[in-house]
């Protein structure tokens, strides 16, 4: 049996409850072959039983109050997982869904994503199964102070620095700093996507999705092609879905349906964004309010038939495993040529497959929703700076640092004999960096 699958028994028998962890392990495995029969040393060295087994994993528990007096109880989870090239940097996801998989199949991502950021960043992961909708503002706070009284005990500017992700944005990045400030008694970069005001960076809110758009740009470049006149299918629509949305339309493409974990609007004339800002950012309201205002775009509430509108490039921007094989046959058949992922893993292998053997140009999450993890990278120097740079300074840094990602994965596929497979590049480029630092650091 090669070496990469022994160990990926080894590691299926040692975590059987954790498909999510596992589906993104086997992605990682599945390109690291050529890898191993290159350099045996670090077979020697076992850098794959090592690189799979976090490093720290918290778990505690979360008590809270609601408005009503109840006491509440959730489960807090913080995965330390790498820190061979810089300390732990990963967000935070607060939904209801949350468990130990997740939030480790994340961590593991993130190790390989930040490497490829060429910041100095190692790969953490945390969150709670705490569900942020309908709750007022006062219980989000009591219940972010709550969870960072513990967590603050584990975390640090220089040790592990967290940030956004699902149900996590500026509000309660804002609660959970201003609680860390008050325990510790210092004022330090300890989170990202802090607000402008208070040591946050210009362009960390857009940086995802624009970095998404950057990533698929330089996809459709290589095919001598460009957004302009392009139809576009953006799922999800938080965060990153609505910078993806921006910097689509910047560039000229039209994005036609976005969605919710409810349903999917289409919106044939270019969906609105101001209508999606204020419904989403303004109200945290639900999508399908859009067609209350646009009266012509339709509404439908099976939400995973968003794949069935056609488009040129598709940008999956909600979460895990939202397009399976049927789902990616359906976007090829209707003409689909570039998939960016925004979201963390949202293709399933069968998926993927589907993509590959296509030609479709399938940009991987942890290379193409870099961008987010790159400017919370940017926000740490300004922190240690104690500088700040402006929007345009760091849109470009962003930029450059998409476009050097996407070589990386390009060259490195090509390098490793599978050319176009950006799966492959974006695995060993990852990877090299990573193991090259856990090679010199000893038995860690
Ligand atoms: P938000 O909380 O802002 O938005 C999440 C969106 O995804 C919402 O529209 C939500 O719908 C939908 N969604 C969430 N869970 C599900 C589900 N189980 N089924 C269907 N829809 C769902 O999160 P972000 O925009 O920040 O994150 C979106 C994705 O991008 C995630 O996969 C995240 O890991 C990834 N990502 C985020 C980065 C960031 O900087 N924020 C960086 C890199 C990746 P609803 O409101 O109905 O729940
Ligand atoms: O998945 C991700 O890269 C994020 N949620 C952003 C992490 C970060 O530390 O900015």
């Amino acid at each position: 049996m090669p070496y990469v699958q022994e160990v990926y028994e080894k590691i299926k028998r040692k975590n059987p409850n954790e498909p999510e962890f596992l589906q993104a392990v086997k992605e990682v495995f599945d390109s690291l072959q050529p890898v191993f029969d290159k350099h045996p040393e670090y077979r020697s060295c076992n850098i794959l039983e090592r690189i799979t087994e976090p490093e720290r994993q918290l778990m505690f528990r979360v008590p809270w109050v609601d408005d009503q007096g109840n006491i509440r109880v959730n489960r807090g989870y913080r995965i330390e997982f790498s820190s061979a090239i810089g300390p732990y940097k990963g967000g935070l996801r607060f939904h209801a869904s949350v468990n130990l998989s997740i939030i480790k199949f994340l961590g593991f991502e993130q190790i390989f994503k930040n490497s490829l950021t060429m910041l100095s960043m190692g790969g953490g992961k945390g969150g709670s199964d705490f569900n942020p909708k309908g709750k007022s503002d006062a219980e989000v706070m009591r219940f972010c102070q709550s969870f960072m009284t513990e967590l603050q005990r584990h975390i640090g500017a220089d040790t592990d620095v967290p940030a956004g992700d699902i149900g996590v944005g500026g509000r309660e990045i804002g609660f959970m700093f201003g609680q860390y400030k008050r325990l510790r008694n210092e004022f330090t970069g300890v989170l990202t996507g802090k607000g402008l005001n208070w040591g946050g960076s210009p362009g960390r809110k857009e940086a995802t999705g624009y970095g998404a758009v950057y990533f698929a740009q330089e996809m459709l470049k290589d095919r001598k092609q460009s957004f302009d006149g392009k139809t576009v299918v953006v799922s999800g629509s938080g965060n990153v879905s609505i910078y993806s949305i921006e910097k689509v339309h910047q560039l000229g493409g039209r994005v036609v349906a976005l969605s919710d974990s409810n349903g999917f609007v289409y919106d044939p004339e270019g969906i609105n964004l101001d209508t999606v800002k204020n419904i989403k950012e303004v109200r945290r309201g639900r999508i399908k309010e859009y067609c209350e205002i646009h009266k012509h775009a339709k509404y439908s509430d099976k939400n995973r038939d968003i794949w069935t509108v056609k488009c040129d490039v598709a940008i999956p921007s909600a979460t895990q495993n939202e397009i399976n094989g049927e789902e990616a046959k359906t976007l090829v058949k209707n003409g689909c040529i570039c998939v960016s992922e925004g979201a963390n893993m949202p293709t399933t292998p069968e998926g993927v497959e589907v993509f590959l053997k296509a030609g479709v140009s399938y940009g991987p999450g942890k290379a193409a929703n870099a961008g987010g993890v790159a400017v919370s990278g940017l926000e740490m120097s300004q922190n240690s700076m104690r500088l700040s740079w402006t929007f345009e300074e760091v849109d470009q840094k962003l930029h450059n640092i998409m476009r050097n990602i996407y070589n990386t994965c390009r060259d490195v596929a090509d390098k490793y004999g599978k050319p176009n497979n950006l799966v492959v590049g974006a695995n060993i480029g990852g990877f090299q960096k990573v193991v090259d630092a856990m090679m010199s650091q000893g038995i860690v």
